[in-house]
Order: C-alpha cells, then sequence, then structure tokens
C-alpha cells in the first residue's frame, strides 16, 4: 500500500491531522494498536481553547460541539475558604475555553473519517517505523498474523507517551526534558448536576481539588492524591467526602452526588522531546510533550502542534515548499515550553507538595493573593488559560 502521509494514532493528534488532510485532499492512512471503543473508553481532557475549535471547524468535525459544547467565560479559584473569579471572557478581550470532553471530540473525528472513506486500520500490532532518515519512509505492521507494508512521504508520529514513533528515534538524535510530581489525581465521573456552572480550581490543605463538567447533567472531579493510592481503596463515598473537605463550605454544602461510573488515577509529569522532526518523522501531541493536567493544555497543544504540521504539508504538496515542515519543530516547540511552563506554574501553585516547608506555603499563599487582587496578574493567567495565539 502507498499513501502521502502514513500517521501512528488514532487519537485526537492523529485523527485531527488526517481530517484536515483528508479535507485538504492529502492522502492519509491512520494505524492504532487498540480498536475504536478502547479509544473512545478512555476518559481526559475536557476544555478546549478557540484555537482547538476552530480546527475542529476547519476539519468540517465541529457541528455537536458547537451544540453540545459548554461556553465558559470564567472560572474559580478556591483557597482560604473563598471563590475568587477569573474573568476570561473580560481580561482577554473576549476570549472564552469551550467545556465539551475529548471522548466526544474523538467521536466527531472518527465519525468525519469514516463518512470520508479514509482508512484507518485499527488493532494493528507491532507498528515499526523504517528509513525516516531517508527519502522512502514506510511502515510495517502486522494484523491477523500477517505483516503488511504502507510507503508514505512522510510518518506523523501521533502515537502518545508511549508509542513507538518516538522510541524509534536513535537516542543520540533526541533530547528529552522531564520533571515527575510527586502526587497524581484521582478523577470521577457521575450523572449528576455539576456543583458549580464553571470549573473549580482548589488549593487545599488536605490538597487540591477541581470540579468541572462534561454537560449540566454530568461531573468530572478530581483531587489530588499520594502516587501510592489505589483507586479500589476509593469508595464513592469516602471520594465525595474528600471533595466536600477541600471546597469552600457553599460548594461543599451544595454538591450534588451520584454513584461514579468512571473512577482512575493518573500521575503527573512534566515532559519535552527535542526535537519534534526527525527527517520524514514528525511527532506531535503526547508523543512529543507532556504536561499535568492542572492548566488543561495536553489536548490543546496536541491541536496547535497539528495545525503547524498541517499547514507545512498543505504548503509542502501545494506549493511544493518545504519551508513550512522545516520550522515545524521550532514553531511546535516555541508554544509548546510555553504551555509547559504555564501548566508547571498552576500545578505548583495548587497543589500541596509533600516536602512543603513554611516558606515555601508562605510563597504559595503570595502567589494566590496577588494573582486574585492584580489585573496584570490575573490577565497572564486568563491569556494563558484560553490559550496563547498559534
Ligand atoms: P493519545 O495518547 O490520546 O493517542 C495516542 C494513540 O496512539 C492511542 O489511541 C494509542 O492506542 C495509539 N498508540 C500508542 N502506541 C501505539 C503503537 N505502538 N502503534 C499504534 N498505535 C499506538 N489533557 C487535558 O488537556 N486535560 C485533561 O484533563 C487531561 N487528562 C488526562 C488524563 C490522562 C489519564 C491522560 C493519559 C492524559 C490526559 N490529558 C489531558 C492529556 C490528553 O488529553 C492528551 O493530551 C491527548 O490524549 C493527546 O492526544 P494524542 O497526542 O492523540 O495522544
Ligand atoms: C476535565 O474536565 O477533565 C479537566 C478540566 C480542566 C483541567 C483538567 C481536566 O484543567
Amino acid at each position: 500500500m502507498r499513501t502521502q502521509i502514513a500517521i501512528i494514532g488514532s487519537g485526537p493528534s492523529g485523527l485531527l491531522l488526517g481530517q484536515l488532510l483528508t479535507v485538504a485532499g492529502i492522502d492519509n492512512v491512520i494505524l492504532d494498536r487498540v480498536g475504536k471503543d478502547y479509544i473512545l473508553g478512555r476518559v481526559r481532557a475536557g476544555v478546549l481553547e478557540e484555537g482547538t475549535v476552530g480546527l475542529l471547524d476547519e476539519a468540517k468535525s465541529a457541528r455537536r460541539l458547537h451544540a453540545e459544547g459548554l461556553p465558559h467565560d470564567g472560572f474559580s479559584l478556591a483557597f482560604d475558604g473563598r471563590d475568587h473569579r477569573i474573568d476570561l471572557h473580560g481580561l482577554t478581550g473576549g476570549k472564552r475555553v469551550t467545556v465539551y470532553g475529548q471522548t466526544e471530540v474523538t467521536r466527531d473525528l472518527m465519525v468525519e473519517r469514516e463518512a470520508s472513506g479514509t482508512l484507518t486500520i485499527y488493532d494493528a500490532v507491532n507498528v515499526t517505523l523504517h528509513d525516516f532518515g531517508g527519502n522512502a519512509p514506510y511502515v510495517t505492521y502486522e494484523k491477523h498474523g500477517v505483516t503488511h507494508r504502507i510507503d508514505c512521504d512522510f510518518i506523523a508520529g501521533c502515537d502518545g507517551f508511549h508509542g513507538a514513533s518516538r522510541k524509534a528515534v536513535p537516542e543520540k538524535a533526541i533530547g528529552t526534558f522531564e520533571k515527575v510530581y510527586p502526587f497524581g489525581w484521582l478523577g470521577l465521573l457521575a450523572d449528576v448536576a455539576p456543583v458549580n456552572h464553571e470549573l473549580i480550581y482548589a488549593n487545599h490543605p488536605r490538597g487540591f481539588a477541581l470540579c468541572s463538567m462534561r454537560s449540566a447533567t454530568r461531573s468530572r472531579y478530581y483531587i489530588q492524591c499520594s502516587l501510592d493510592e489505589k483507586v479500589e481503596d476509593w469508595s464513592d463515598d469516602r471520594f465525595w467526602d474528600e471533595l466536600r473537605r477541600r471546597l469552600p463550605a457553599h460548594h461543599a454544602q451544595a454538591l450534588k452526588t451520584a454513584p461514579s461510573f468512571e473512577k482512575s488515577i493518573a500521575p503527573l509529569r512534566s515532559f519535552v522531546a527535542e526535537p519534534m522532526r526527525l527527517g520524514r518523522l514528525f511527532l506531535v501531541g503526547d508523543a512529543a510533550h507532556i504536561v499535568p493536567p492542572t492548566g488543561a493544555k495536553g489536548l490543546n497543544l496536541a491541536a496547535s502542534d497539528v495545525h503547524y504540521l498541517f499547514e507545512g504539508l498543505r504548503e509542502f504538496y501545494g506549493e511544493r515548499s518545504g519551508a513550512g515542515i522545516d520550522a515545524y519543530s521550532q514553531k511546535a516547540l516555541a508554544r509548546v515550553w510555553k504551555a509547559v511552563r504555564f501548566s508547571w506554574w498552576m500545578t505548583t501553585m495548587m497543589h500541596r507538595f509533600p516536602d512543603t516547608g513554611d516558606f515555601d506555603q508562605k510563597i504559595q499563599e503570595a502567589e494566590l493573593d496577588y494573582l486574585t487582587h492584580s489585573r496584570a496578574a490575573s490577565t497572564a493567567l486568563a491569556e494563558n488559560y484560553v490559550g496563547l495565539p498559534f
């Protein structure tokens, strides 16, 4: 088989890139090692920047997003028993975010891809990248015991942090930067009305908590937990009690609960691999970088990578110019590092670290006090949260 772009990974990165390429008439094939249902069963991000929404519009995959997504003009920081609203819309000259689950983004992209008839090969095992250092790269994979080969012009490694793409790069050709946080997030999904109409990020002596949502009838909550916690040790009642303890009293009293239908613990890390282009291989999204979800940047960074790569490939095939793809890594990394910084800063400001001393605690409290009483400081927070320009 031959295609122009072989995309490894059918998550948001691979699907969004694939859909933009298809709309632009650039042939592509997506390979994933698991099936559709497994991908759709993963619960992840929930907040979309305007740039991400714009790309989904361009990919002709945003109809349901506009019908069901929840536009949010602000969110609250809760500490010392009080709420402090960050007016995103007012501080950024009218920008906002949209609350719409990553699962739904993935579903919408899959539906449009199937409607376009563009090929996705699920349950492709042992995906292996070949000769991406030369001009004739190809990918092999196995399915039903048969090995297949796909020749292509370029390979897009959209296969996430644990994928094959980054690992296929010789160690001396790539640099990595990493910070692992000494805690995780215990997340819960329940079909119950959210405690608040906007998100609440809570800094409490017992630990961080986040009140989010998927719709007016489906809530998404997180509490900071230690890395040795086991999800099976957390009954719903224990989760709800701990969440209540970390929220201001009026929210704790208003909290509605219902049986959870998803509960999981995710570790937190910051990670960046440089460069994001190795010959005919481009690393995209979580394959190249990971951020702690505190800043709601992971999915949105994947989208901005896709934007830079798609524009470069459209220029390559449309104008026979390699300028865009040559600039991909540098352009993508410039925005990645700003989002990595913001996510690190939000995480450091909102969580209780095991080794936090009295001085560090006072600095965290001063940061929150400054942030909620200075227009300049809250504007800086707001412009990062709604998403820096592409
Ligand atoms: P993905 O990991 O989503 O997709 C990679 C795809 O590649 C998968 O379908 C996988 O099956 C496939 N693959 C992997 N290895 C392969 C191989 N060898 N061969 C073929 N296919 C292979 N971001 C936020 O903004 N907010 C959040 O709240 C948030 N919460 C998260 C919670 C968790 C537990 C995790 C893990 C991430 C979270 N993220 C969050 C980040 C997340 O949303 C990612 O940024 C997003 O999924 C990135 O999308 P992709 O780059 O497509 O990678
Ligand atoms: C979510 O709804 O899953 C979510 C929202 C905001 C974040 C992280 C996760 O910062």
